[in-house]
Formats: C-alpha cells, sequence, structure tokens
C-alpha cells in the first residue's frame, strides 16, 4: 500500500511557511469558552468576525476544534453522538468567534429534538451578519452523504460561503483519501458558496491541522 501522506494532495499546496506560521500564532492565544445556546431569542452579539463548524454528530465537530485550539477540553467530546446539543460559542480574544453547531442526522434524537436542532441551526446561520465562513466537516468514511447535500444546498440558498474539512483521515488509507477529494471537489464545483479545496485532518494524529489553522488566520487579516 501507498504510504499515506495528506502533504502531497493536490489540494493542499496553496499554504506557505509565513500562512502556516500566523495560523499556528492565532490558535496559540488563550481560546475560551463564551456560550451556550438553546434557544432562537438569545442569540448574543459578537463584534469580532465568526466561524462556525457544522457536520454530522460524531463527525468531530468538537475534537477538532480542542485539537485546533491546542486544548483538550476546551468543547465537550463524546462517544456517543449528540453530545453538543446546543450552539456553543468560543472566542480566541480580540481575534475570532468560533462556534460549534450541535450534529445533524443524529438518529436517535427524537423527532421533535431534530427539528427543534435544526430549526435553531438554521436562524442561527440565517441572521448571522458576523458569519465569515462555514467549516463543513465530512467523516472521512462516510463521504458526503444525502443530509450533508441538503446541508449544503441550505447553505447556497442562502448564500454562505462554506468549506469541507475532511475529519478521522487516520482511519482511510492514502488512495482511498485521494479518489474521495476528487469526489468532493466535483460536488464542490456544482455549489457557488463552496471553497474548491478540502481540506484533510486527523484530530488524532494531527494531519492537516497547522493547515486548518493558517486557512483560519487568513480569514480574520
Ligand atoms: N480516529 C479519530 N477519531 C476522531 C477524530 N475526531 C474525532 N474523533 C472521535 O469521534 C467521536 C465524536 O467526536 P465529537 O468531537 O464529539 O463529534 P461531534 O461532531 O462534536 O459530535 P456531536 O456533538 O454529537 O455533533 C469521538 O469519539 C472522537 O474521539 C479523528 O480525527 N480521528
Ligand atoms: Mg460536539
Amino acid at each position: 500500500m501507498e504510504k499515506k501522506d495528506s502533504k502531497t494532495l493536490p489540494s493542499l499546496e496553496n499554504f506557505s511557511i509565513n500562512d502556516i506560521k500566523a495560523g499556528k500564532e492565532l490558535f496559540s492565544k488563550q481560546v475560551l469558552f463564551r456560550l451556550g445556546i438553546k434557544n432562537e431569542d438569545k442569540f448574543p452579539s459578537i463584534n469580532l468576525p465568526e466561524i462556525a463548524f457544522a457536520g454530522r454528530s460524531n463527525v468531530g465537530k468538537s475534537t477538532l476544534i480542542n485539537t485546533l485550539s491546542f486544548q483538550k477540553k476546551i468543547a465537550r467530546v463524546s462517544k456517543k453522538p449528540g453530545s453538543t446539543q446546543q450552539i456553543n460559542f468560543f472566542e480566541i480574544i480580540d481575534n475570532l468567534s468560533i462556534v460549534d453547531l450541535p450534529g445533524y442526522g443524529f438518529a436517535n434524537a427524537s423527532k421533535l429534538d431534530k427539528a427543534n436542532w435544526s430549526k435553531l441551526i438554521e436562524i442561527y446561520l440565517i441572521n448571522n451578519s458576523a458569519l465569515n465562513r462555514v467549516f463543513l466537516l465530512i467523516d472521512s468514511r462516510r463521504g458526503i452523504g444525502k443530509i450533508d447535500l441538503s446541508f449544503m444546498d441550505f447553505l447556497e440558498k442562502y448564500a454562505i460561503v462554506f468549506e469541507i474539512v475532511l475529519t478521522k483521515i487516520d482511519k482511510i488509507d492514502y488512495q482511498s483519501s485521494k479518489v474521495l477529494v476528487s469526489k468532493i471537489e466535483k460536488i464542490n464545483s456544482t455549489f457557488t458558496t463552496a471553497f474548491p479545496r478540502v481540506i484533510l485532518t486527523s484530530s488524532k494524529n494531527n494531519d492537516g491541522l497547522d493547515k486548518l489553522r493558517a486557512e483560519i488566520a487568513k480569514i480574520i487579516l
């Protein structure tokens, strides 16, 4: 089997050493939990650029926020899907607001719960002028599913810019990751608000995290 080396993937080539350095510096600053929101009438007013992490339940949103921030426990992680049931706001003080959205597609949630969560997510996404970009997380083993596509349709409909981040690339081999990336790049090309490239990450072995930090740092420049 070919050696897995995400650095050689074509979609990851456009980060300079300075970009990587800026990303590391940004996330080396203090990251704080600000608040969690369960109701649509309690959104905070944010005076910073904001990014949000979205995706299926269990895809690794909370884990990614922890590993990006060089912290173990700032966002709650669980083996049980549906552990983040509210919108959690984090902040890199004076720099960036980071949002951990509840996961969608959580099979065990009651219908009513699911409807509430998606409504809360929708209201957050539609009314948020500070929101700069949604990072849409996709589990490398699952790829883009129907529910992800309908979420992408929703983002497109409201002109919300999004970028796909693959999680758990430690779970697949290099060849499969290449196939997956070209599939996703094709799907991205059908959406006007999608970033063409894909960022591959593993919170287990830190692959791609420096690149994602660099990508995020570019947002606030
Ligand atoms: N192998 C591997 N496991 C991961 C990775 N990222 C997350 N996980 C695991 O995936 C599970 C779910 O992670 P979470 O971060 O809680 O996922 P989430 O998207 O926040 O889930 P919800 O809050 O339910 O929406 C945990 O058991 C993590 O340890 C990764 O890069 N590699
Ligand atoms: Mg979570």
